[in-house]
């Protein structure tokens, strides 16, 4: 995993801010305001060739990978890989190029990819409860592309009720990103849901989907804290009570996502060991998508909640 980290370090490092001017063939270019300019003197036949015994190499050297893959930008490593799969025939490495030089887009296909296919709908809700409005932007964007389909047509169509209204929800990407907590509307959000919920013969879901979708994760948590202060019951219970099927299970997981993300993510790896047959693409999902985010912290989670660690248990599970 720490191909990514190096990848997006060199990045950041290769910037330059006080001259955005670049020499192609001994002329000047315009200002350019990506993070990757053109490689001047690019030639894609050696640095095929460069990449080629890199990968071949004893362990593969990353650092020849990514030198060379930070300094080219899209349209020139669209013509690297051209040359490479023309002159070794081999494809699969072209994944390992892939993965280094687009790592988010290429987990958000392959989650997006495996819900068309109608697997497990808890991993719709995971990828829109933990990634950040831009991120669910681009994850539709991608989905148009790939399948010349809205996303938000295809949830209408393969699921339903008020699971659905969640799903649209979220996907409105109009998620707080702030990390501010206000304590009167906390207060407030707790009063509300407490009305919505408990004190009703028929449980408003609507309103609790309006507000666990938009509100920042620390402001949910002092909700949380508010709401055990005016009930009898927790939140989670009250769900659990109220609710069933599909749209209990999405709910929980955005309140369990909002109070502690990293033990969210640790409770699904613990589940996708123990269950029937390790489910290699969570384990790969999770480790992919969250390496440059709080990977540290879901091992800790995961040491505190399962008494073991996640290494040693991925490594006795056989994958
Ligand atoms: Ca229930």
């Amino acid at each position: 995993m720490s191909v990514f980290k190096k990848f997006f370090n060199s990045i950041i490092k290769d910037r330059d801010n006080e001259d955005d001017t670049i020499k192609v063939k001994g002329k000047p270019k315009p200002k350019y305001y990506g993070t990757v300019t053109p490689y001047p003197n690019f030639n894609a036949s050696s640095d095929a060739s460069v990449l080629q015994s890199a990968i071949a190499s004893k362990g593969v050297d990353e650092d020849v990978i990514i030198a060379v893959m930070v300094q080219r930008n899209n349209e020139q490593r669209q013509k690297i890989k051209v040359v490479y799969e023309a002159s070794t025939g081999k494809v699969r490495d072209l994944i390992y190029i892939k993965q280094t030089t687009k790592p988010l887009n290429c987990c958000h296909f392959w989650c997006l990819l495996q819900q068309r296919l109608g697997t497990d709908e808890d991993v719709l809700v995971e990828v829109l409860a933990t990634r950040s409005n831009a991120e669910i932007r681009e994850l539709k964007r991608i989905f148009k592309e790939e399948y010349k389909t809205d996303l938000e047509d295809v949830i209408r169509s393969e699921t339903n009720g008020d699971f659905t209204s969640a799903l649209l929800a979220m996907l409105k990407a109009n998620k707080d990103e702030s990390n501010e907590v206000n304590m009167d509307l906390a207060r407030k959000d707790a009063e509300t849901l407490f009305e919505a919920g408990e004190n009703t013969s028929r449980i408003n879901v609507s309103t609790f989907i309006d507000i666990l979708t938009t509100r920042n994760g620390k402001q949910l948590s002092k909700t949380f804290q508010h709401y055990a202060s005016i009930s009898d019951v927790k939140l989670p219970k009250v769900l659990d009570m109220k609710l069933s099927g599909d749209i209990e299970d999405c709910l929980l997981d955005i309140v369990k996502c909002a109070w502690n993300t990293p033990a969210f993510f640790a409770e699904k790896l613990h589940r996708a060991m123990e269950g029937h047959g390790t489910c290699d693409s969570t384990l790969i999902r999770v480790l992919v998508s969250r390496s440059e985010v709080d990977l540290k912290k879901i091992v800790e989670e995961y040491r505190a909640m399962y008494d073991r660690s996640l290494q040693e248990h991925i490594l006795t599970t056989g994958n």
